[in-house]
C-alpha cells in the first residue's frame, strides 16, 4: 500500500502510530475493513478536491469504536452530555455518533470536519461536508463490499459524489423497512434532505 506521510498536524504521530493505536480496538477483519475505507476515502478526495490526509484520517478511524461494550458508549453519553434519546439506540448508532467523541478524547483527534465525518458515517446528515460525504461513501462502496446495488453505487459515485449519497441514503432506509428495523429519526432526515434532489438515483 501507498506510504503516507502526514504532515499536517491533525494527529499527533505518523499515520503508522494511528494505525497501531486503532488495530488494538479492532479484530482484523474490522481493521481491514477501515483501511479499505481509508483507500477509498483518499481516492474520493482525489477525485473531488478534498484533503487528502483528513480523508486517510478519517476513514481509518471512521469506525473505531464499533467493538466497545455497549457500558462504553452509555458512559461516553452521560460524561460528554450527548442527547440522552441517544440511550434509546445501540451500537449501530452509537459507534459514529458516539464514537467521535471516543476519538477525539482518547486519539486527540479534534478536527471537527473528520468528527463530523465520523458522527455521520452511518445515517448521514442533513448537512454533509465534502469530506463527510466522502467518508459515507467509502464505507459504503469499499471493495469489499458485496451487495446488490454495490456497482451501480460506485458508478454514481464516480460520477456524482452527491448522487452517490443520496442512492445509499434510499438504499439504506429499504433495506431498513424490509427488515422491520428501527430507524433513526436522522436516518430519516438525511432521506428527505437528499433524495427528493436527485429524482435519478
Ligand atoms: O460500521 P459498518 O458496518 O462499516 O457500516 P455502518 O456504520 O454504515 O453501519 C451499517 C449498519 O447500520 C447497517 O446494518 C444499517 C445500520 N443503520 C443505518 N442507519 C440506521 C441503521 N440501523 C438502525 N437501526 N437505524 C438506522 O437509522
Ligand atoms: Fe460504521
Ligand atoms: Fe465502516
Amino acid at each position: 500500500m501507498t506510504e503516507r506521510t502526514y504532515t499536517e498536524n491533525i494527529f499527533a504521530g505518523t499515520r503508522q502510530e494511528l494505525l497501531d493505536r486503532i488495530e488494538q480496538h479492532l479484530r482484523p477483519k474490522r481493521f481491514a475493513h477501515v483501511q479499505r475505507v481509508e483507500q477509498t476515502a483518499v481516492k474520493l478526495a482525489q477525485a473531488n478536491d478534498v484533503d487528502q490526509e483528513k480523508a486517510s484520517i478519517a476513514g481509518l478511524t471512521h469506525d473505531y469504536a464499533k467493538q466497545r461494550p455497549d457500558e462504553d458508549f452509555i458512559a461516553a453519553i452521560k460524561q460528554y452530555h450527548l442527547d440522552p434519546e441517544l440511550l434509546n439506540y445501540g451500537n449501530a448508532i452509537w459507534h459514529g455518533v458516539v464514537g467521535a467523541e471516543l476519538v477525539k478524547h482518547e486519539l486527540g483527534i479534534y478536527d471537527e470536519d473528520i468528527l463530523n465525518a465520523i458522527r455521520h458515517h452511518t445515517t448521514g446528515a442533513v448537512y454533509m461536508s465534502p469530506l463527510e460525504q466522502i467518508v459515507y461513501m467509502a464505507d459504503f462502496i469499499e471493495p469489499g463490499r458485496d451487495f446488490p446495488g454495490v456497482d451501480e453505487a460506485r458508478k454514481i459515485t464516480a460520477q456524482d459524489l452527491g448522487a452517490g449519497v443520496a442512492f445509499q441514503t434510499k438504499h439504506t432506509l429499504a433495506y431498513l423497512i424490509e427488515n422491520n428495523q428501527k430507524v433513526y429519526p436522522k436516518t430519516i432526515d438525511t432521506y428527505n434532505a437528499w433524495v427528493p434532489r436527485y429524482p435519478n438515483v
